[in-house]
């Protein structure tokens, strides 16, 4: 039986949300050009779109938003962000960014030249598109289990060390200007880091002056799979760990949309002063004044106290306990998942949930939209839609290895009830799997196609 962790918060305000007629949702996934995108969050019923920027807020934190000092300069909150930022991060330096990828552009810019190589354990899409926009290229280093979808390594986000170092070999230290280990590993299913490996990464880069600095989008949630998993950290609080973690590294961007519990925010914090000097003149550019960085005054409040709830740790055993549930729930009726689950989504795998369906009939879009259609639920495919090339010379397709669906679960939003409905739903179209058809495009965008592209049912 899948394992039930009573949430630890009660609900003091509640958003209603409504479950339309199976007729109305295919009157509007055809008008949306069955594009899960274009759908209108109103016309969703649970929406496991994303985890970014869709958390509840404490009343903590909506009682932080009241204490907004809006001054230009140096107001209040930006000393209670300071705060929160040298307790858990331990960073001296830092600026606060309106999101994460703003954080990530005003960093590469400061430090990356044309012809320099960012290594990864895996660069998120805005990382690496911000690494190319400063003319260098992002190579990703993950260990070889980590693209195993079955392989239950307890750590599937490592770094592969050795080939960090045959890297550094081939290009010299000169090109590397830093390097990244994104926790936990988003593009790999959510999956954790290790301290074991950190500290690696960090020696293997200190004999060559390479700094490392670690996108802390799912910070906490990472703390607590170490504290979980690896030997020896059983008996540290997630603020031992947290701290560890950082202690290894020169520096961290941050989407505060996941792990800093708000709807907006972000930071870039580090150790050097020169680099805080040059990144603060591209901010104040780019994003705003040094102490607010395109954000409100009672926006540094939410994600000053939001980075310190999501260290709490009866918050982490129910949140990765919540997309622990949902994984076993589905293992157990034989839905096919990628395993173990990580931190903030469950992946189902579309090619072995529809095996009738080739590539070419983009078999995790129309899971996408089938659970709209079965039960008002939105997810986000990620695999022949987002990823697969045309061949310029044949015309033909290369497909990606992985066809995936994400179901992203949003961070104190959806209740036990909520979750076993999305695995009610998925179960019932597991059993009648044979069924769904393909899809086609009618309209097929040049670029960062998922987002616009339109699909007809074949
Ligand atoms: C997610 C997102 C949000 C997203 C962003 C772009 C396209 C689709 C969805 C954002 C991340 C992330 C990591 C590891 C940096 C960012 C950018 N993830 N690093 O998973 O996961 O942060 O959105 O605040 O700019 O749905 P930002």
């Amino acid at each position: 039986m899948a394992q039930l962790i009573p949430e630890p918060y009660r609900i003091k305000s509640v958003e209603p949300i409504r479950l339309t007629t199976p007729e109305e949702r295919k009157t509007i996934l055809a008008a949306a050009g069955y594009n899960l995108f274009s759908v209108r969050s109103e016309d969703v019923y649970i929406d496991l779109l994303t985890d970014s920027g869709t958390s509840a807020m404490s009343d903590a934190q909506w009682a932080g938003l009241m204490g907004g000092d809006e001054a230009y300069a140096c107001c209040r909150n930006y000393y209670s962000l300071q705060e929160s930022i040298s307790d858990i991060f331990g960073f001296p330096y830092f600026l606060p960014t309106h999101q994460g990828r703003a954080a990530e552009k005003v960093l590469f810019a400061a430090m990356v030249k044309p012809g320099d190589v960012v290594p990864s354990n895996t660069h998120f899409d805005t990382t690496r598109a911000n690494v190319e926009a400063a003319g260098a290229q992002a190579v990703d280093l993950v260990i070889a289990e980590g693209l195993q979808p079955t392989s239950h390594h307890p750590f599937k986000g490592n770094m592969d060390v050795e080939r960090l170092l045959q890297l550094i070999e081939q290009v010299g230290a000169q090109r590397v200007p830093l390097a990244m280990l994104t926790i936990t590993n988003n593009s790999g299913g959510g999956q954790p880091v290790s301290l074991a490996n950190i500290r690696a990464v960090k020696e293997a880069l200190a004999p060559h002056g390479i700094p490392l600095f670690i996108d802390a989008c799912r910070y906490a949630e990472n703390t607590y799979f170490i504290q979980q998993r690896e030997p020896g950290y059983s008996g540290k609080t997630t603020w031992e760990i947290a701290r560890e973690i950082f202690s290894h590294a020169d520096g961290c961007t941050m989407s505060g949309k996941k792990d800093g519990l708000v709807n907006i925010g972000g930071f870039l914090a580090m150790n050097s002063q020169k680099v805080y000097q040059r990144a603060s003149q591209l901010l104040i550019l780019w994003e705003g004044f040094v102490t607010y960085g395109g954000l409100a005054g009672r926006d540094l409040e939410a994600m000053a106290r939001g980075l310190r709830e999501a260290l709490d740790e009866r918050y982490l055993v129910h949140r990765i306990g919540q997309v622990r549930y949902l994984a076993e729930r589905l293992l157990e009726a034989g839905v096919p998942i990628v395993e173990p689950p990580g931190g903030h989504a469950v992946y189902l795998d579309a090619r072995r949930f529809l095996p009738h369906l080739p590539q070419a009939e983009l078999p995790g879009q129309v899971l996408v939209v089938h659970l709209y259609l079965q039960g008002g639920i939105r997810a986000v495919e990620i695999g022949s839609v987002m990823f697969a090339r045309k061949d310029e010379t044949t015309g033909g397709w290369k497909y990606p290895e992985l066809e995936l669906v994400r179901l992203a679960i949003p961070r104190r939003v959806y209740t036990q009830t909520h979750l076993d409905y999305v695995a009610d739903v998925l179960i019932e179209l597991y059993e009648k799997r044979e069924q769904l058809h393909g899809l086609r495009y009618t309209y097929e965008p040049p670029f960062l196609r998922h987002f616009t592209a339109r699909f007809e049912p074949l």
